[in-house]
């Protein structure tokens, strides 16, 4: 038991370190290489999607998907729990939304067209399920209404569903990273690979990581909150 314990909090330091590290990186490559944030249309209001996707949608996300592994808190109770998965998600839904703000302000003030790449189609759809899972998450598991025949039969789905999200936002958060470096890197171009091709290439693989090790934190079994009887 003691040797589970100490691999898992070696895997939660390290993804809360690469998660951690996704945050700066994306910080340092809007402020050093994209000319820094502001709320004015132009590209440093565009700056905000990248860095509120990866604090909220991947990190916080991320942290939510595993706060019933935490076996310091298995002796809390089911409910504080689930406020908490609940809360860490709602900030990051909240942050996804201002993001897509940021990114809708910025091509409308700068004409540039909405909803034609696949980063968009995707990214718009993960966000749209997001808030879905959300809004059935907290009305069938948090609050005390739903029998527990319908919470059983919901729980495998919704926790499929939450993985699938998790999964989809990194992936969409790779396209939103390459196609920006395609469209901004002109001179030098991407393709000469400059320093900020380098450094962003690694902040997509930083994500991919962080991805990985919450996913596999997750599906170990001996590290799953002991079930209740009745619940
Ligand atoms: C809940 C909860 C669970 C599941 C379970 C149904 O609300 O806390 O562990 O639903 O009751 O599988």
């Amino acid at each position: 038991a003691m040797d589970g314990y100490r691999g898992f909090l070696g895997l939660l330091v390290s993804a809360l370190l690469v998660g951690f590290l996704s945050v700066i990186f994306t910080l340092i490559w809007v402020l050093h290489y994209r000319g820094g944030l502001g709320w004015d249309g132009s590209s440093l209001e565009f700056n905000w999607h990248p860095v509120l996707v990866v604090t909220g949608f991947v990190f916080i996300q991320g942290i939510a998907i595993i706060v019933y592994r935490l076996p310091w808190t298995w002796k809390c109770s089911k409910l504080l729990m689930k406020s908490i998965h609940a809360g860490l998600n709602t900030v990051a839904a909240i942050l996804a939304i201002i993001s897509l703000v940021a990114a809708f302000d910025f091509h409308n003030t700068l004409q540039i067209p909405n909803m034609y790449s696949l980063h968009s189609w995707v990214g718009l759809i993960v966000v749209i399920l997001y808030m879905l899972q959300l809004l059935l998450g907290f009305s069938v598991f948090l609050l005390p209404f739903a029998p527990l025949s319908l919470r059983a039969f919901l729980m495998p789905i919704h926790v499929y569903s939450g993985l699938f999200i998790f999964g989809t936002v990194i992936a969409t958060v790779l396209m939103g990273v390459t196609e920006k470096l395609i469209f901004s890197l002109q001179n030098p171009a991407y393709s000469t690979l400059p320093p900020e091709g380098i450094f962003t290439n690694t902040l997509g693989l930083l994500v991919l990581l962080f991805g990985g090790l919450i996913f596999w934190i997750v599906t170990r079994p001996q590290w799953k909150r002991p079930k209740e009887p009745n619940s």
